[in-house]
């Protein structure tokens, strides 16, 4: 299915669109039907086009479409997405950016098939500790957690870390100093066996998410995929869909038919399927290729030398990354990883034209408890176009009332709470006056 082109712009409950805004858009299927789910990936043409080529090839298109509409060619060109549309964006920022002034890339799942084998070694860890079962009598991921003690997670990362940014607000803006303030083991009480009232959790349960949020290993111990970050979107709706519903669906398919080389086509699919991954034998798949499927899911789905920008900023291109902190699927720990390298890889600064912004709270894309509404668009326009980099980005919450809610908005906040996205590694710190606006914090370097 190709989506209706207009353009997103980031955030949740858009205000506008690309094409609101007055730009040519397009939108694809990356080479493939929608209809089909991942069966797909059995085709290593189209495994190509879904992973960069649909995009290499559409984008000269796309111009000459523009060209004989318009009469000319396009002033600037654009790419944006958020979560398989922000791997697109990263993709593109190396691959194609000769064809791009500014790169919009949200929630990217730039490491997409580590991750989905992550949800796979995350279905295996709340299988263990899962309390029902499905009618086919296999664990019911959803009864690992329950909504009560994911709440209760969420209030204790709150409790340690919402204050290291000068206010409690419900905000984990200081992610960083979170990592060594907040335990699960110590701060999150332990219950007697049987207890699950949402005032603790079991040992096992606390296992179970101190390994996830470690990151997936292997037996050996080596890390698969990123670590994630304690926040307190770890109590949000779209948290819980991501981590519990997911991994039989759409991670398990898209390990078994995109991402493995050979394919695991054979072998029962759905949560047998990812229960039955086996972390040592069947995880490098995603690295391998053979005289069929001759470039690795690792190789056609990730940015080639990701950091590596060099191309797009030598020709004046502008990169703007955001990221929820409690998105449950891609990490924003990676994300950070990367700038950290793309950082490194510019002298120690690469802000000049890349700048990465941390949504505290938020969840995939949009959600949680967090201010997710943002014109990310309008702020990369200005930074191309007219040379205003973005020192900050307001974002708005949308409570009760406001035009599309988000339910997950604490109720003592204001319905319109305002919050500056601050470029990484500052974060938003209070100055003082009223609590529920934007212009009451200041982007500062963290305290540590
Ligand atoms: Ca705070």
């Amino acid at each position: 299915m190709v989506l209706p082109a207009l353009g997103g712009i980031g955030g949740g409950g858009p205000r506008s669109s690309a094409l609101q805004m007055g730009f040519a858009v397009i939108s694809s299927d990356a080479g493939h039907a929608g209809s089909m789910g991942p069966r797909f990936g059995l085709d290593p043409q189209a495994r190509l086009d879904y992973g960069y080529n649909a995009v290499a090839q559409l984008t000269p298109m796309a111009r000459n479409l523009i060209a004989k509409a318009y009469g000319r060619g396009p002033d600037r060109s654009y790419f944006g997405g958020c979560s398989n549309g922000g791997r697109h964006a990263m993709v593109a920022a190396v691959r194609s950016a000769q064809q791009y002034d500014g790169i919009l890339a949200g929630d990217p799942g730039f490491n997409l098939p580590k991750a989905a084998v992550a949800q796979l070694y995350g279905a295996q860890q709340y299988a263990a500790v899962a309390s029902a079962k499905t009618p086919a009598g296999l664990p019911d991921l959803q009864s690992a957690f329950t909504p009560a003690e994911m709440k209760l997670v969420a209030d204790k990362v709150l409790q340690r870390c919402d204050a290291l940014d000068g206010l409690a607000d419900g905000i984990v803006s200081n992610v960083q100093a979170c990592r060594t303030r907040f335990d699960i083991q110590a701060d999150v009480p332990t219950c007697a066996t049987g207890t699950r009232d949402g005032s603790c959790l079991s040992a096992p349960r606390k296992n179970a998410l101190a390994n996830v949020f470690k990151g997936a290993r292997n037996s050996a111990g080596q890390p698969i995929y990123s670590s994630f970050p304690f926040d307190a979107g770890v109590s949000g709706s779209n948290w819980r869909e991501w981590k519990f519903a997911s991994p039989p669906t759409r991670d398990a398919g898209a390990v078994a038919f995109i991402f493995s080389t050979p394919p695991l086509a054979d072998r029962p699919q759905g949560l047998p399927f990812a229960l039955g991954f086996d972390m040592d034998r069947d995880a490098p798949r995603i690295a391998a290729a053979d005289g069929v499927f001759r470039e690795s899911a690792l190789s056609f789905m990730t940015p080639p030398d990701a950091a590596n920008l060099g191309a797009l900023r030598d020709r004046g291109g502008r990169m703007i990354v955001y990221h929820g902190t409690s998105d449950p699927v891609f990490s924003s720990d990676d994300t950070a990883a990367w700038y950290a390298r793309v950082q490194a890889a510019n002298g120690g600064d690469a802000s000049s034209f890349a700048r990465y912004f941390p949504v505290p709270g938020m969840n995939h894309c949009a959600g949680g408890p967090a201010t997710d509404q943002f014109d990310m668009l309008g702020a990369l326009v200005d930074w191309v176009e007219q040379g205003k980099a973005p020192a900050s980005i307001t974002a708005s919450a949308r409570g009760a009332g406001t035009p599309v809610p988000n339910a997950e908005v604490p109720a003592d906040w204001s319905p319109q709470r305002t919050r500056p996205l601050c470029p990484y590694p500052q974060v938003a710190a209070y100055t003082g006056g009223d609590t529920e606006r934007a212009s009451s914090f200041a982007c500062k370097p963290p305290s540590p």
